[in-house]
């Protein structure tokens, strides 16, 4: 699962990857991929509960992305370039700047994170519309013939025309492709607007703690951050970091909060193993049953999967250990088909 980092010139793209990632930024122009690891307190409360010697934490990609300038045409051809990267995606982050300061030149000269959105959304629509604009001449000059798969091409025809008139009418793809069956007929173009879109507002690091005013329009969340407060809380740890945070009005980095929306809005979630040996979270897509869960730990679990012992982490909390939850009656043995819910604690059953 991949997500890209994507805004105007100078929005804090770079910094953003840092923050998350650890990893130093490419050079302007080139495209970055790091793994990034997901904070998860519920992951650090197993570990220390069964004192385990490893902690693993959910992983997923972070493309960080050229600034897409769309001043010019040969920018905006820049921008076509790098599309097929977007279109791989599960989803996109739109980072804008919503910082003062002289220090760093303006896009266009101001700042406005809304006009930068705007613009950003509009370019992806344009791209999506091209695409479905090609498709709908295709399928009409298809049409005039007998082929086979006429009953089909009728049926895109209609569904490609509704997707061309929400483009039209600045709606995103997400808004048209909600059955599952119909998606699934357009899949293979990967339209950039169907992918989730989550709004970053780059702030002013005396902004951070502050909560956002206003959820964008068809964005899967919004949320305000600081890259470059986050970029150097990352190189801190302890102490040293509570004092930062504690100056800005923060308890703990926003990038935790930031990256676990990046996984709800990438339609990730995570069931929870715990042990000796290791306390780990495993990302899921969501609608997961309990067999195909058992196969991302190892194969032999899903194939010789007997029961899902299952828990909720808040249960296992609340009552503290394992044997209190047993009594509670909160330990529930779970069948193969049972769909996987965030935060569920599982020991499989198997046998080979
Ligand atoms: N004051 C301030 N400057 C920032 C912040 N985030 C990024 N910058 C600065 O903005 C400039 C561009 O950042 P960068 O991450 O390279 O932007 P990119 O072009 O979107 O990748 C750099 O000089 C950063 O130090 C922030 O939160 N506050
Ligand atoms: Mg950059």
């Amino acid at each position: 699962m991949e997500i890209a980092l994507v805004g105007p010139p100078l929005s804090g793209k770079s910094t953003l990857f840092q923050a998350v990632s650890g990893h130093a930024p490419g050079h302007s122009g080139v495209e970055t991929r790091a793994m990034v690891k997901v904070p998860d307190p519920r992951v650090d409360w197993l570990s220390g509960k069964f004192a385990s010697k490893k902690t693993t934490y959910a992983t997923f990609n972070v493309l960080d992305m050229p600034g897409f300038s769309q001043e010019t045409p040969s920018q905006q051809a820049e921008f076509r370039r790098h599309m097929g990267s977007l279109r791989s995606c599960d989803g996109l982050v739109a980072v804008v700047r919503a910082f003062a300061g002289a220090d760093v030149p303006a896009y266009r000269g101001k700042v406005d994170p809304i006009r930068d959105i705007q613009e950003l959304r509009t370019e992806l629509m344009f791209a999506d519309l091209e695409q479905v604009a090609n498709r709908i001449d295709r399928l009409k000059k298809q049409l005039t013939k007998p082929v086979k798969t006429q009953e089909q091409d009728k049926r895109e025809l209609d569904l490609q025309e509704r997707c061309q008139k929400a483009l039209e009418n600045d709606m995103p793809l997400s808004e048209v492709l909600r059955d599952p069956e119909e998606a699934k007929m357009v899949s293979s173009f990967a339209f950039l607007t169907q992918k989730p879109l989550l709004v970053v507002l780059n702030v002013a690091e005396t902004e951070a703690s502050k909560p956002v005013e206003k959820e964008m329009l068809y964005a899967a969340a919004t949320i305000n951050l600081s890259a470059r407060l986050e970029a150097d809380l990352s190189q801190l740890s302890g102490d040293d970091q509570k004092t930062f945070l504690a100056e800005y009005g923060l308890t703990e980095p926003v990038r935790g909060r930031f990256l676990q929306a990046c996984m709800q809005a990438i339609g990730l979630v995570s069931f929870l193993t715990c042990g000796e040996d290791e306390s780990r979270a495993w990302p899921i897509r969501n609608g997961t049953t309990a067999v195909d869960a058992a196969g991302t730990i190892h194969s032999d679990l899903a194939r010789g999967f007997i029961r899902a012992e299952t828990v909720a982490y808040e249960d296992l909390k609340a009552a503290g250990d394992m044997k209190t939850s047993r009594a509670n009656g909160k330990i529930r043995l779970e069948g193969k088909e049972y769909v996987v819910k965030d935060g569920d604690i599982l020991n499989i059953r198997f046998s080979v």
